[in-house]
C-alpha cells in the first residue's frame, strides 16, 4: 500500500549535521521516494497547527522554543508502508528508551530534542502534509 508521510528533520539535527545521516537512512530504503524537501524556519503559527493535539501541554511552549530556534528540513516521502516505516526508524519519542539502530536511539538522548518528526497515521499524514506543503497536498 503506497502511502506519503511528513517527515521533519529538526533543529537539533540540522544543527549537529546530521540532514545527510537520516536522509541517507530513508532514502536507503528500497522503492520509497522523497518527493518534497525545504529547509526552513517555522514560526509558532505553523508550529500551533502542527502540534495542535499537544497546546496546553506542560510541554507545549518549550516544544515551540525548540523547534523555532533553527531551521527544520521538511520533506515528504512516498511509498509501500512508508507512514509505520519512518516510524519504525524513529523509534519512541524518549531517545534513551530508543533501541540502538533507530535514529533516535542512535542520536539523542534528551526527550524533546529527539532529531525527528514522522507521521503517526494516515489521517496525520494528510493533515501535515497540508500544513507544511499546501501546494502539493
Ligand atoms: P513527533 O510528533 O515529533 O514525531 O514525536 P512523537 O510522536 O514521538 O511524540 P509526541 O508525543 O507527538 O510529542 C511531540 C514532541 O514533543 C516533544 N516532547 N517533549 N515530556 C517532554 O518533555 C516531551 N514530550 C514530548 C518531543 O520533541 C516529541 O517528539
Ligand atoms: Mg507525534
Amino acid at each position: 500500500m503506497s502511502q506519503r508521510t511528513l517527515v521533519l528533520l529538526k533543529p537539533d539535527a540540522v544543527r549537529r549535521g546530521l540532514i545527510g545521516e537520516i536522509i541517507g537512512r530513508i532514502e536507503r530504503k528500497a522503492d520509497w521516494t522523497i518527493s518534497a524537501l525545504e529547509l526552513r524556519t517555522l514560526d509558532r503559527q505553523i508550529l500551533e497547527q502542527h502540534y495542535a493535539e499537544h497546546v496546553g501541554r506542560p510541554f507545549y511552549e518549550p516544544l515551540v522554543e525548540f523547534m523555532s530556534s533553527g531551521p527544520v528540513v521538511a520533506l515528504v516521502v512516498e511509498g509501500e508502508r512508508v507512514i509505520e516505516g519512518v516510524r519504525a526508524l524513529t523509534g519512541p519519542t524518549d531517545p534513551i528508551a530508543a533501541a540502538p539502530g533507530s535514529i533516535r536511539g542512535d542520536f539523542g538522548t534528551i526527550v524533546r530534542e529527539n532529531l525527528i518528526h514522522a507521521s503517526d497515521s494516515e489521517e496525520s499524514a494528510e493533515r501535515e502534509l497540508k500544513i507544511f506543503f499546501p501546494s502539493f497536498a
